[in-house]
């Protein structure tokens, strides 16, 4: 959608002039260059549709220094877009590529709203207007002890947030995903035990991190719909649980928000998620994760490292906190 270059909408999509405009208008403005032409169209999403390409301010060595690169294997393209986690999709890990292709991601909006300055339904390219994208090479930490790296593209939240202007009020940032049972299969399943939305937050000081990113593409191309198209979070130190997907609500509160897992199995998952070796879940061990590609004879095991190997960037935060008790 925000990655489309104005040759490849088909008519059909172009419902208005206005829309029209608006979309060139973002693409001239972000500084998105597009680049279609020198990108293989080798990635695909799970329906056959090519993903677009997105051009981000690449990873310097001087960023590795703050976390933002990492040089470990990335996780190919096939598994980061084949294995996931998005239960409004189902819960096997093969649902969200075999069914997230029926979610339209355009037009989308994000409603933005709470402490903030400048509240309001935003369309996406216009909340991302003005920022350069970026690309980070992030491990993924999930809970149930699996991980991934990957190559995302995306915006700083500190950046986002600092467009919407925050108010000395603002004490966390709560997010929603859509809901939208009509798309998402996953959210009429009589089986399914998740009170929708799926909601997560940050505290304020760990949104406004350099590390902490909203996601609109990975492997320099826009996001596949499992992976939680067209916009989510990623927050490295964190359970992967964290990194809540296909975002259309930001709220700034005074108090802290009631996340979708902490509510539903508040002894196991709690708020905080930061990735902690020494803290095991109460049904499995976190002291050591499977990092994707795996298979039953190379189970590819390794050491989970406290927060996620970010401990340098993100230990302060957390200073004089029993992180036993807040896990
Ligand atoms: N809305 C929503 N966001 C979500 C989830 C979900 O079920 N719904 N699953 C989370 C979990 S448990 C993980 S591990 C990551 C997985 O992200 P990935 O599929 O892009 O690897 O997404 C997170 N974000
Ligand atoms: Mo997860």
């Amino acid at each position: 959608m925000l990655i489309k270059r104005t040759a490849d909408i088909p008519s059909s999509e172009i419902t208005s002039e206005s829309i029209y405009l608006r979309r060139r208008e973002f693409m001239v403005r972000s500084g998105l260059a597009l680049t279609a032409a020198a990108l293989p169209s080798g990635l695909l999403a799970e329906d056959g549709t090519p993903l677009r390409p997105l051009k981000a301010v690449s990873a310097t060595p001087a960023m590795s220094v703050s976390g933002f690169y990492t040089d470990e294997k990335k996780t190919p393209f096939d598994d980061v877009a084949r294995y996931n986690n998005f239960y409004e999709f189902g819960t096997d890990k093969g649902d969200p590529a075999r069914y997230a292709h029926a979610l339209t991601t355009d037009p989308w909006s994000v409603q933005v709203d709470g402490e903030v300055g400048k509240p309001g339904n935003y369309a996406l390219e216009d909340l991302l207007k003005g920022i350069d994208l970026e690309e980070r090479i992030y491990r993924l930490r999930c809970v149930e002890a699996w991980s991934m790296v990957v190559p995302w593209v995306g915006v700083p939240l500190h950046k986002l947030l600092a467009k919407l202007e925050p108010t000395s009020k603002a004490k966390y940032v709560e997010f929603t995903t859509l809901v939208r049972p009509s798309e998402m299969r996953g959210q009429k399943s009589r089986f399914s035990t998740i009170d929708w939305p799926y909601v997560e937050g940050l505290r304020m000081d760990e949104a406004m991190h350099p590390l902490t990113l909203m996601a609109v593409g990975l492997y320099g191309k826009e996001l596949p719909n499992q992976n939680g198209a067209p916009f989510r979070l990623v927050v490295p130190w964190k359970y992967g649980f964290k990194s809540i997907k296909s975002i259309v609500k930001i709220r700034l509160t005074e108090t802290q928000p009631k996340t979708t897992w902490q509510q539903l199995a508040p002894s196991e998952y709690g708020f905080y998620a930061n990735v902690n070796p020494t803290v095991d879940h109460p049904r499995w061990s976190q002291k050591y994760e499977r990092r994707l590609p795996n298979s039953l004879f190379d189970p590819n095991r390794i050491k989970t490292q406290m927060f996620n190997g970010y401990e340098a960037q993100v230990a302060s935060l957390y200073k004089g906190m029993n992180l036993r008790r807040y896990y």
